[in-house]
């Protein structure tokens, strides 16, 4: 029998087993969908929906011919070492996803903006001060990374009145945005922004982007948001940049280490707000019509939708 595993070694996927059953069932009678650790017979596996994947199963299932990422990256399985060569790997691309990331990016700038961080500080003192408060359009809002998710971003942030840029890799035009490209730009990108936020792809060129030399480049005062990986954000030189006053304060959605440790320094920090990966997901019933639909396209002889490419690594 056919067999869909879907599996991560880090998180409890009993209620996407469910949803991607339910998709599976009117239209694929004949496929089961298990939970690994679940017994499967590897022989009978066609498909993985993974997050975490385990190191050490992809590379024994001898059928496999989708290995699909339940979200929009792909980077917890790319990094794996045991990666089947031939496999193609899908993501989710979910416009509702685009723009519950839209709405925490601008919830964000309006936290800085607003200077929601200064007056809970205040809260906490009971001080009644009003901050000063400026028009949206001489705030400057940055976007690194300009996909689905970054391009949503921009738009509602200038839609509300923000002025806005963006960067990428390679050129990209938004109406009312102006973009910037590729190493090159990023200096003259970053130097006038008085938020930054980072969307961007882990990838080996954009891994650590946000180091010391990044923080050396942008506005004294400036604030950080970063919802793209934790792995993009190097923490010493965020911290130093921080204490030093470079920078004005981060929200921070992603960690190398998830969940975050309760030790994590980063909790205390006075500048920094936490946020527990939560900018936004794609409902597990679209993960899995995206999932099953991908498998009925393989079983027509189709090629699966939204694969990646490897070498770009998105
Ligand atoms: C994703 C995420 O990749 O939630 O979808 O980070």
């Amino acid at each position: 029998m056919a067999t869909l595993l879907v599996c991560s070694a880090t998180d409890d996927l009993h209620t996407l087993q469910t949803a991607l059953a339910q998709a599976a069932a009117p239209v694929m009678p004949d496929l089961q969908v298990r939970l690994w650790p679940e017994a499967a017979d590897a022989a009978d596996v066609l498909a993985v929906a993974a997050w975490h994947p385990p190191a050490g199963l992809l590379n024994t299932l001898p059928q496999l011919q989708l290995i699909a990422s339940i979200g929009a990256g792909v980077e917890h399985i790319l990094r794996l070492s045991d990666l089947p060569p031939e496999v193609p790997i899908s993501r989710i691309v979910d416009s509702q996803q685009a723009r519950g990331m839209a709405e925490f990016i601008l919830w964000a700038t309006l936290h800085f903006h607003r200077q929601m961080d200064l007056v809970l500080q205040q809260h906490a003192q009971r001080i009644w001060r009003m901050p000063p408060q400026r028009a949206a359009v001489e705030c400057r809002v940055g976007i690194m990374g300009l996909g689905a998710m970054g391009e949503q971003a921009a738009r509602c942030l200038r839609d509300n009145g923000f002025t806005v840029s963006g960067w990428s890799r390679s050129k990209h035009g938004i109406a009312g945005v102006d973009t910037y490209a590729g190493d090159a730009e990023l200096k003259p990108f970053l130097a006038p922004l008085d938020v930054v936020v980072c969307l961007l792809p882990l990838t080996a060129s954009t891994y650590g982007i946000c180091n010391a030399a990044f923080f050396s480049q942008v506005k004294p005062g400036a604030a950080l948001i970063n919802a793209g990986r934790g792995e993009h954000v190097v923490t010493e030189d965020l911290l130093a940049a921080l204490d030093s006053g470079r920078l004005r304060g981060a929200v921070l959605d992603t960690f190398a280490q998830e969940p975050l440790s309760p030790e994590d320094l980063l909790w205390n920090h006075p500048a920094i707000l936490v946020t527990p990966h939560m900018a936004s997901a794609a409902s597990e019933s679209e993960i899995a019509r995206q999932i099953v639909d991908n498998l009925l396209r393989i079983r027509s002889g189709k090629s699966p939708l939204h694969t990646i490419d490897r070498e770009r690594r998105y």
